[in-house]
Order: structure tokens, then sequence, then C-alpha cells
């Protein structure tokens, strides 16, 4: 497989993530569901137009370092991760929180500890391989990252526990799978042809297919079929 079969199953899959989600939600809605359904959607949407610039060949510029012959950096990724990681983490939050305004600035803090993450991730992956303003970069947004994590498990936690137990059970739930995924990325980075070239173009590009697909369309299908099945309950208990 090459590089850019890969960057077409992305864009296939986004687009099959948003028509299944479209489906899913599809008819009256409770606002909690309307909540997730505009979330999820638009993520898959969003990475869909990443997908696709990317595969018909202007989400990469090229760059003179990292190999003979250069390397291909696709910096659409950064910008789909900008626009969607936040979103993802808002969905989070919003299983957490009865009410997102009682702790705006929490939620706040993590989106932007977030942003933080992806724009010096951007700068890690600009930056030539082999530099060590590279790793200064990547260690940066590794900080970032903590602090979502520290985030999500602390300030979101508590909260999700004094919502209720079914919020608590869902966020728990949602926080573990979101947290392992995420957690591959910086691996992916790490290991692709962005950080010690021990992988070539062709598997990074696979990983971080692989990971988007699991990162949005199920981990999105699953948070908005579980949000439905939420408001059935409540619906049925009046
Ligand atoms: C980078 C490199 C620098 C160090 C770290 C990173 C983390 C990236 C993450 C991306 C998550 C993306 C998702 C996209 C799908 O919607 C930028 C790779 C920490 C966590 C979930």
């Amino acid at each position: 497989m090459t590089v850019n079969a890969w960057l077409w199953i992305g864009a296939i899959a986004m687009a099959i993530g948003a028509a299944v989600q479209l489906v899913i939600g599809w008819g009256p809605r409770t606002r909690d569901v309307e909540n997730h359904y505009l979330l999820h959607l638009f993520v898959c949407l969003a990475a869909m137009a990443s997908y696709l610039v990317m595969a018909t060949g202007d989400g990469a510029i090229h760059l003179a370092d990292g190999g003979p012959n250069g390397r291909d950096f696709y910096f659409a990724r950064y910008i789909d991760w900008s626009v969607t990681t936040p979103m993802l983490l808002l969905g989070l939050g919003l299983t957490a929180m009865h009410s997102p305004f009682r702790r705006w600035a929490a939620l706040l803090g993590v989106l932007f500890a977030d942003s933080y993450m992806i724009i010096t991730g951007l700068f890690a992956g600009l930056s030539p391989v082999g530099s060590s303003q590279k790793w200064l970069w990547y260690l940066v947004s590794c900080a970032a990252f903590a602090f979502v994590y520290i985030g999500i498990w602390g300030l979101f936690r508590e909260e999700a526990r004094k919502t209720s137990d079914e919020a608590a059970s869902i966020f728990r739930t949602n926080a573990t799978i979101l947290s392992i995924v995420w957690l591959l990325y910086p691996v992916v980075f790490l290991l692709g042809t962005e950080g010690t070239l021990f992988m070539g173009d062709v598997p990074t590009a696979a990983a971080y297919t692989i990971l988007d697909i699991v990162a949005k369309v199920g981990y999105g299908i699953f948070s908005l079929l579980e949000t439905k099945r939420k408001a059935a309950r409540e619906l049925a208990a009046g």
C-alpha cells in the first residue's frame, strides 16, 4: 500500500463515519443527544476535509531533512487536530458535567492545554529531524498533554461523580478509551517520519489513519449511541 492509499482510506472512513452518525442522530433529539451529535458529526467532517486535501496532494509540504530524499510533512493533520481534539474533549466534558457553565474556566483550561499541545506538536513536526529543538517542542507538547490528562482525570472526573452515578460510569468508560487511544499519537510521532524515522512514510501514514478512525469514527459512534441510550432511559423513567 502507498501513503496515498491510506489517505484515501482515511477520507472514505470519515465520510462513512459522518453518514452513519447522520443516520443515528436523525429525528427528534434531546439536548444531550444533540450536543454529541453535532460535535461528533463535525469531527468526522473536519477530518474528511483534512484527509481529502492530503490525498489530493495539497496537505503536505516537502522538507529537505529526514533522509536523502527529504520528507513530506502533512501539516493538514495538525489543522485537523487543532479543531477536532477540542471538540472531542468538549464532548467528554459534557458527559461529565451537568452544567458546563458552572466550571467553564476548568473546561476552557483543558481545551487551552489541548490547543497548546497541538500547536507545539506542529512546531515539533516542522523542526528538522535530529535537531535538538524538535525534542524541546516534543517535550513541551507532552507537558501540555499531561495537563489535559490532569483535567480529564481530576476536574472532569470530580464533576462526573458529583453529577450522578450514571454520568460517572459513562464518563469513566469514555475517558478510559480516549486516554488510551490518544496516548498512541505521540508514540507514532516518535517512531515515524516526524520523529526518529524508525518507521517509514507508509507505516506512519497507516498508523495515523487507523488511530484517527478509532478516535473519531469509532469513539464518536460509541459515544453518540451511548448518549441516545441514556436519553431513552431518562425518557422511560419520566
Ligand atoms: C503530537 C506530537 C508531540 C507530542 C504529542 C502529540 C500529541 C498528539 C495527540 C493527538 C491527538 C489527536 C486526535 C485526533 C483525532 O481526533 C502532536 C503527536 C503529545 C494527542 C485524538
